[in-house]
């Protein structure tokens, strides 16, 4: 891997997208780097929960790569947004938690990045923001869809046809980053919820996350059909079993993922 660095810690494998230089743009290499780690990670049982983050104290992730972009004929635009995209719906369909850990700037592409992931962490160093039509383009790696829903309409469209940026106090009063920390308390933070997390019942945390990312892209009656069947399905576990007994005997479960 050429762009990114991987690490297990433990059960959490931190991704960082590492060209601190040209802060951590995103170029092809880099879309297909971190779709293979994420395929990889996704058969890989040591790997319990992931946290994306950028290489440097600058930037999480500075957006496309614009040398890259700029040579973009329409069709080759066409296939690299394609690209991006079904990567970025392979994080946001991951059955295992994602974090993004925001480091700095999060924009365009990686803003976009950022919102693909489950949830957000932000530095208070952190500047977040959508500002393709500043270069004459829009979000290309599904941005304008999952803004608009993590925000509504108003909001999402404040910031894509402004492009501008916003502070990360800023975005987590607009809910766009689920909290914000001193910059080096991010990791910390980061692995301490991946943490918590993976003490819950495995099996029911990867049912929870296609409850909501799944469910939320369909109709309500749909969407809870969904809910019933994986709920359903999860009472035939052992885990289901367990927790529910280590309830009663005042203890903690031990879940084995099965
Ligand atoms: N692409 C390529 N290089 C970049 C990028 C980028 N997105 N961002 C920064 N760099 C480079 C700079 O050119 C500079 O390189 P060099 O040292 O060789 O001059 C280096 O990184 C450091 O950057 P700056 O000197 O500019 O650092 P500053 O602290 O002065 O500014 C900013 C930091 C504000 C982040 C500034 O670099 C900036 O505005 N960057 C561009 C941000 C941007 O517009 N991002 C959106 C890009 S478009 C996009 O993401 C579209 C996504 C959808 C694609 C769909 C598929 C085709």
């Amino acid at each position: 891997m050429e762009s990114i660095k991987t690490e297990n810690r433990d059960g959490i494998l931190v991704i960082t997208i590492d060209r601190p230089k040209l802060l951590n743009a995103l170029n092809a290499e880099t879309i297909g780097e971190i779709a293979e780690a994420f395929h990889a990670a996704r058969f890989d049982e040591t790997v319990k929960a992931v946290i994306l983050t950028g290489a440097g104290e600058k930037a999480f992730v500075a957006g496309a790569d614009i040398n890259e972009l700029a040579q973009a004929t329409p069709m080759s635009g066409k296939a690299t947004a394609e690209k991006g995209q079904r990567t970025f719906r392979a994080i946001e369909r991951f059955p295992k938690p994602v974090i993004a850990a925001i480091n700095g700037f999060a924009l365009g592409g990686g803003c976009e990045l950022a919102l693909a992931c489950h949830i957000r962490i932000a530095s208070e160093k952190a500047q977040l923001g959508l500002p393709e039509v500043t270069l004459g383009i829009i979000p290309g790696y599904g941005g304008t869809q999952r803004m608009a829903r993590l925000l509504g309409k108003g909001r999402a469209l404040e910031l894509i046809l402004t492009g501008d940026r916003i502070g990360a106090a800023e975005a987590e009063r607009i809910g766009l980053v689920n909290k914000v920390v001193p910059a080096d308390q991010l990791m910390p933070t980061c692995e301490e919820l991946a943490r918590k997390i993976m003490s819950r019942g495995p099996l029911a945390v990867t049912a929870a996350i296609e409850a909501v990312m799944s469910g939320s892209e369909m109709p309500f009656e749909e969407g809870q059909v969904l809910e019933a069947t994986l709920f359903g399905l999860l009472c035939a576990t052992d885990d289901t079993k367990e927790g529910m007994k280590a309830f009663v005997e005042k203890r903690a479960a031990e879940f084995k993922g099965q």
